[in-house]
């Protein structure tokens, strides 16, 4: 039997079989490197803007492609053209539109021209916000462009299959849409230097824990852009030193495969081992795919002939994976030197005709308006705005910037004419802010009917006045969710076994399994991605960060990934965690934060939700429930003890986001807080009072979103005095509330007084309850400013105090 004999043979196939798969992947490489060198050109030539391709990882995606299923997820990176393009998720016009940039998701599907091209992702939802039947496509989450960020995601992606796996509740509709009793593996792909980032590790080593289905694939090419493997990688070799993750003696771990990117029969070979191991065993397995290259270097934005050296060079053209395939298929006698001629020449044909098409249908819509706006133009008789249509008209590719300056010089000079046309100019940017806020603004948080704007209360119910501790109220609140959603899981650090560190799920293990309420390692990032992995496939996991202070570990993931899922996809995906934690002022300095700031800046797509106590707390979750967005809610620290009525309607009453509550009526000044500064509001309100200051007391309880009905400022057309208090550094969330309104709201109309922020100081709470007065605003410092302000307003009635 001869060699090609033997690997028909070996596939199970006839030879005829084999040739035609052999050579349709040969094709299939070929188109690819193809788009990824006229690509590479129309970004030298202008017509896109930037251009990272999968030149040099071809063949290895091809293999990796032939063993991912339908109800496969995805976690990749912006390597993956050719994975894409062979699973059909995405074609070769797509892959162009996405170069340019074309904002028609039906064109390119990927993220209607939000990200830059080589960022992958499929539809996971309906047009109507609800998911697809996950089970019976293949899926690939959508990629971000830091480098390791895909590793968290990917966690909670596989570990949805060991949910679905042993929860057997979630076996039937609508469940069985999104899992087959977890068969699904995640698949992985990261490049050798990125497995430098601390995300890497962290994911690796908590798979290994869980022992999910998680397939990893390395591309190896030796460099990180410039930066070689020896200041990468120890040993420079990722699978030299994970060797201590392997699997021994039945033991858990990793099972560790190495390949070459240029070796079509053993890379087939081994994804077949690697992924019998994974789907079969469940466990996380790790592909090193070594020897890759990368032929035109990291990107368009410089060569690599600056950091490889000459044998370097020569070694990648000598090893190229085309270059490769094509002699191990004349070798094999699998198809002749014409034959492979006539595939590469088909292959640039085809590219060449895609990339085209692209280009014609991305210029299409935007020429349409060029001569809309020009037909506009051409009816007002003045020679400078017939220049600008002239010059217009001349642009051989335009820009919809060049429209749109065109049209705003043309409204200058015309500002005195009373012209139809004028008038028709106006109205076309107003239709055109409509269509490209949807272009490039739209789902930044949910526009199906579960929006969280939609959500409709539910008022608490008192069966009498009972008082119980705040965590009390949390945990038969949390007992009443875990009833009811069978999709919900609580995890965290010390969530499990203990119930937590403030026993707000005290018991809740015991109750409901191990698999619904767990405890996890000390990994915030990974809590996060295991959370949106989780969430992207039909779950609803709520992830606890267990103090908001180490928030930090985890707000890249919030702010890169969960935050812009549904933006970055136009509403294609879509993940909605809840997040839990619990922060603002205790003891000490990384058990006292309250960074509000700094998360309402990052986190726009994310609700947060600061509610004063329990009762209002548990009232977000069952909200958030009900809704499809993701969310952020910190419970004040200082209240898991102190006494509220205890509701009787757990699980059931709902408390609208984006709704203060005014906490007091006055008619002095309008004091605005959250979270646990409500307490030191009302304390000073009491003080204040004895001086016959009238306040009028609004918690937002929510930051994002922001009052949605305006009414702080409708306080503040009564007070026409506003102060805002909170726990953050000044100019932290303080400054936001002022923004929304001062500007958003229009409130700076009826003050009659500057507005004040009172906050905490510019460092970190210092220890202690003389650490926290000195540090953090206290009720004596909210009565002093409040006092003052008061005596500037009215000195004969306010005598200065001291
Ligand atoms: C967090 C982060 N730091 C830096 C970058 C810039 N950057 C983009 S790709 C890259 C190198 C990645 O190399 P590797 O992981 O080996 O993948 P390759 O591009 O070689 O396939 C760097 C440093 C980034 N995207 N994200």
């Amino acid at each position: 039997m001869n060699t090609q004999d033997t690997a028909a043979a070996k596939a199970n196939l006839s030879f005829d079989d084999f040739k035609k798969i052999v050579l349709h992947d040969f094709k299939l490489i070929n188109e690819s490197r193809q788009a990824s060198l006229l690509g590479r050109k129309e970004v030298l030539t202008g017509k896109a803007k930037f251009g990272i391709f999968g030149d040099g990882k071809e063949l290895a995606q091809v293999a990796m492609s032939k063993v991912f299923q339908n109800g496969d997820f995805r976690s990749g990176y912006y390597r993956d053209q050719t994975f894409m393009f062979a699973i059909e998720a995405l074609n070769l016009q797509q892959w162009f539109a996405g170069l340019y940039g074309h904002t028609d998701i039906e064109f390119e599907p990927m993220s209607g021209g939000r990200q830059m091209g080589g960022h992958f992702g499929t539809h996971s939802l309906n047009a109507d916000g609800s998911f697809k039947d996950l089970v019976n496509q293949k899926n690939s989450s959508s990629d971000v462009s830091p480098t390791a960020s895909q590793m968290p995601r990917l966690l909670g992606l596989a570990y949805a299959s060991h949910f679905y796996r042993i929860n057997k509740d979630l076996q039937n509709s609508p469940f069985s849409n999104y899992s087959n009793k977890g068969n699904e593996v995640a698949f992985g792909t990261i490049g050798d230097a990125s497995t430098s980032e601390g995300l890497f590790w962290e994911t690796i080593n908590a798979a290994g824990v869980l022992q999910v289905p998680m397939l990893i694939s390395v591309w190896d090419d030796g460099h990180g852009i410039s930066v070689p493997k020896k200041y990468q990688t120890t040993k420079e070799s990722i699978s030299e030193v994970l060797k201590g993750f392997q699997r021994e003696n039945g033991g858990k771990g990793y099972e560790i495969f190495k390949t070459k990117g240029w070796d079509y029969a053993h890379l087939c070979e081994t994804y077949e081992k690697a992924i019998k191991v994974c789907r079969e065993e469940h466990v996380p397995v790790l592909v090193h795919v070594e020897e890759v290259t990368q032929p035109q270097g990291h990107s368009t934005s410089g060569s690599h002939e600056r950091y490889k050296s000459k044998e370097r060079l020569q070694w990648e053209l000598d090893f190229d994976c085309v270059k490769q395939m094509r002699e191990w298929i004349i070798a094999n006698a699998l198809a002749n030197e014409e034959e492979l001629n006539a595939i590469e020449e088909e292959a640039k044909e085809i590219v060449k005709q895609a990339k085209n098409k692209a280009w014609a249908d991305y210029l299409a819509p935007i020429k349409n308006e060029v001569t809309q706006v020009i037909s506009l133009l051409e009816e007002i008789e003045d020679e400078e705005i017939s220049a600008i249509s002239k010059e217009l008209k001349s642009i051989k590719e335009p820009i919809r910037r060049d429209i749109h300056t065109a049209v705003k010089s043309v409204l200058r000079l015309s500002l005195n004419s009373s012209s139809s046309s004028r008038a028709q100019l106006i109205n076309w940017l107003q239709n055109a802010k409509i269509e490209n806020n949807d272009r490039y603004s739209s789902h930044l948080i949910s526009q199906s009917d579960k929006k969280v704007s939609n959500s409709i209360s539910n008022s608490v119910i008192y069966a009498d006045d009972k008082q119980v501790d705040g965590r009390e109220i949390l945990r038969d609140n949390f007992d009443a969710i875990l009833n009811k959603y069978p999709e919900v899981m609580i995890f965290g650090e010390d969530s499990g076994k203990i119930g937590g560190v403030n026993q707000g799920l005290e018991g809740l293990q015991l109750k409901y399994g191990e698999h619904r309420v767990f405890d996890t390692g000390i990994r915030e990032a990974t809590i996060m991605g295991q959370a949106i992995g989780l969430a992207m496939r039909g779950l609803r996991p709520i992830a606890e960060i267990q103090y908001l202070d180490y928030l930090l570990y985890a707000l890249q993931l919030m702010s890169d990934d969960l935050a812009t899922i549904q933006w970055r996809t136009k509403g294609k995906q879509k993940a909605p965690v809840i997040i839990r934690t619990r922060g603002h002022r205790l003891e000490g300095v990384w058990h006292s934060g309250s960074p509000m700031g700094m998360i309402v800046h990052a986190c726009r797509g994310i609700n947060v939700c600061v509610p004063r106590n329990m009762t209002i707390a548990s009232g977000f979750y069952n909200t958030l429930l009900q809704c499809d967005e993701p969310a952020l809610i910190i419970e004040p620290l200082n209240s898991y003890r102190l006494k509220e009525k205890q509701p009787s309607n757990f699980g059931e009453y709902k408390i609208p986001l984006g709704i203060p509550e005014v906490l007091q009526e006055g008619t002095d000044i309008t004091l605005v807080t959250y979270g646990s500064s409500v307490r030191i509001a009302q304390d000073a309100i009491k003080l204040l009072q004895k001086f016959n200051i009238s306040i009028e007391l609004i918690d937002l309880q929510t930051l994002l979103p922001f009052d949605v009905n305006y009414d702080c400022v409708k306080s503040l057309q009564k007070t026409n005095r506003l102060v805002v208090l909170d726990e953050d550094v000044p100019g932290g969330a303080s400054a936001y509330i002022l923004q929304k309104i001062i500007e958003e709201q229009k409130g700076y109309q009826f003050l009659d007084s500057a507005p004040i922020t009172i906050a905490s100081k510019e460092h970190r709470p210092a220890y202690g309850s003389d650490g926290d007065y000195f540090s953090k605003p206290n009720a004596d410092d909210v009565f002093d400013v409040i006092y003052n302000l008061m005596c500037e307003v009215n000195p004969n009635q306010f005598t200065k105090i001291y």
